[in-house]
């Protein structure tokens, strides 16, 4: 239902109010719905269970119970509350060329990587905890991949960001957070 609506909600702000039964506009919605399923839509999502204490046993002692896409960094898709690891990949549409601060909050472990490479190791199991790391990024799209694994008890996962030109640590927009990249 929520692809639906935003496919209706893209399709409207392109101007394309009736979609008539031609051809040539069944093409065009088509086009669209493909297009824009794919760029807005968030994160892919893995979702295994299984007794963990580091992200990087997720798919070696992980068993595989779930995938797909969603809005966001949803650890409310796990069905236990304990003993489970996701894995969210995607695209970050960084806005402006810069230097970008990324700060991870945790309970359990967690590891941020843009780009293939490391910038906040939070692993391990632990209570609630910040770690920050910085990265120059260009404007445009990079692969963007969050490991997160819960132990036992408590949980969370929040990923906020410091973006060039603006000194707030805000929470990272669904609308930064891409499937794939739009051709430009
Ligand atoms: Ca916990």
């Amino acid at each position: 239902m929520l692809i639906l609506i935003m496919i209706i909600v893209m399709i409207s702000l392109s101007g394309l109010h009736t979609i008539t039964t031609s051809d040539r506009s069944k093409q065009i919605f088509l086009q669209l719905k493909e297009t824009y399923l794919l760029h807005i839509i968030s994160l892919s999502f893995r979702y295994s269970e299984g007794v963990l204490s580091s992200v990087l046993e997720i798919e070696s002692k992980g068993k595989l119970l779930n995938e797909g896409i969603t809005c966001f960094h949803d650890i409310s898709k796990a069905t236990t509350k304990d003993h489970f690891g996701m894995i969210f990949t995607c695209y970050i549409d960084a806005p402006a060329d810069g230097l970008y601060t990324f700060a991870t909050y945790s309970e359990d472990g967690s590891m941020l990587s843009i780009g293939g490479r490391i910038i906040a190791e939070n692993d391990g199991s632990h209570s609630v905890t910040r770690v920050t790391g910085r990265i120059p990024l260009k404007k445009g799209y990079h692969p963007y991949e969050l490991l997160y694994f819960e132990d036992y008890e408590g949980q969370t996962l929040s990923i906020n960001w410091i973006i060039p030109g603006n000194p707030r640590e805000e929470n990272i927009e669904p609308k930064y957070l891409f499937l794939n990249t739009l051709k430009k």
